[in-house]
């Protein structure tokens, strides 16, 4: 956790506000989202605030602490709801972004004008962009090209598997550190350079510059296990690097590996969570045609219609297992008897 002061008067410090921003964690879409909330509720809102970026992750049990909810206003942004009333704003973008139907009708019963969902938006960055024009009379012009970048990182708009994969565009070598952020303090760190520096600068920085390079082999290295465990049988994707330690993996590389693909279904695994990604490829042959979100849903996960994850327990690895191995069953046999 990182506290945004500014003016550097400690003695402001304890007057000012204190705004918390919850984001989604180790995605580019996560950190530019609070980056820009925070640069919008600044200019439009108020402007002596001082920001505190806690990141959120997906994983098995509860998703919040209500306890951590203790800032003068708390925001969510890029996940999932929470009917807390401590949580004063909310932005977000994904089909599954209600726990339960009675967390939609409170969404629904909301008279705060605060809170917003539309999931036809490409990245929760440009929804909020969208929002603060429109409702707050924020100027979006300084935030254009992060815009532009979350929609295309979130959006998978790129017009090809290599060019996903290349990893020649700044916001998608910032998009590979954030994605494997070295520890908890990084991401909140760089949050408040986002929406203030161009992303290019951004690579320059002492603390984020140095750990390109290995990143960059790791990618390589990911390309080469995935070339080998990667299986595509009926236009679906398997494949298994728990014994890896490889969260984090650009989730293209499947694709361009197998560009007959429609699905794909793999299982990562981290410190604390078995990781099963449920994906479609952008740039596939036939439309895919299954909403991976409600899949993923039924295990306790979630998403958008074209890219879900579901997150187990390590200790619940055989289950993780079993999920994917179902899932993989019934993408199969959706591709055969949509395609034959
Ligand atoms: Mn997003």
């Amino acid at each position: 956790m990182w506290a945004w002061g500014h003016g550097g008067n400690l003695g402001r410090l304890g007057n000012s506000l204190r705004i918390r921003v919850f984001y989604h964690d180790k995605c580019f879409d996560g950190a530019s989202s609070a980056a820009l909330f925070a640069r919008f509720y600044r200019e439009r809102v108020r402007g002596d605030v001082d920001f505190v970026f806690s990141g959120l992750l997906h994983r098995a049990g509860s998703l919040f602490n209500e306890s951590d909810f203790d800032g003068d206003e708390n925001a969510i942004v890029d996940f999932k709801y929470s009917s807390s009333p401590k949580i004063t704003w909310w932005f977000d973008h994904h089909e599954s972004a209600f726990l339960s139907p009675a967390d939609a009708a409170h969404f629904e019963q909301d008279q705060s004008n605060r809170k917003f969902y539309d999931p036809d938006f490409k990245s929760c960055t440009s929804f909020i962009a969208m929002i603060a024009q429109q409702r707050f009379g924020f100027d979006p012009a300084p935030v254009a090209d992060l815009v532009h970048w979350t929609d295309i990182i979130d959006g998978a708009l790129y017009s090809d598997a290599k060019t996903a994969v290349e990893m020649q565009a700044p916001a998608m070598k910032l998009t590979m550190v954030i994605e494997s952020a070295p520890d908890q303090g990084f991401v909140p760190n760089l949050i408040p350079l986002l929406a203030e520096k161009p992303l290019a600068r951004i690579l320059e920085e002492p603390f984020v510059a140095p750990l390109l390079p290995p990143l960059l082999r790791r990618h390589e290295i990911s390309m080469e296990i995935l070339k080998q465990r990667t299986e595509c049988k009926d236009g679906t994707i398997f494949f298994d690097i728990t014994d890896h330690d490889l969260e984090g993996y650009n989730k293209f590389v499947p694709y361009y590996l197998h560009p007959e693909s429609i699905y794909s279904v793999g299982l990562s695994k981290s410190s604390f969570r078995v990781k099963v990604s449920v994906g479609s490829n952008p740039w596939a042959p036939q439309e895919p045609v299954v909403n991976l979100a409600k899949i993923c849903e039924r295990y306790g996960g979630g998403g958008h219609a074209r890219v879900g994850a579901i997150s187990f327990n390590v200790n619940q690895h055989a289950a993780a297992i079993k999920a994917s191995q179902e899932i993989v069953g019934e993408l199969r046999a959706a591709v055969r008897q949509n395609h034959k």
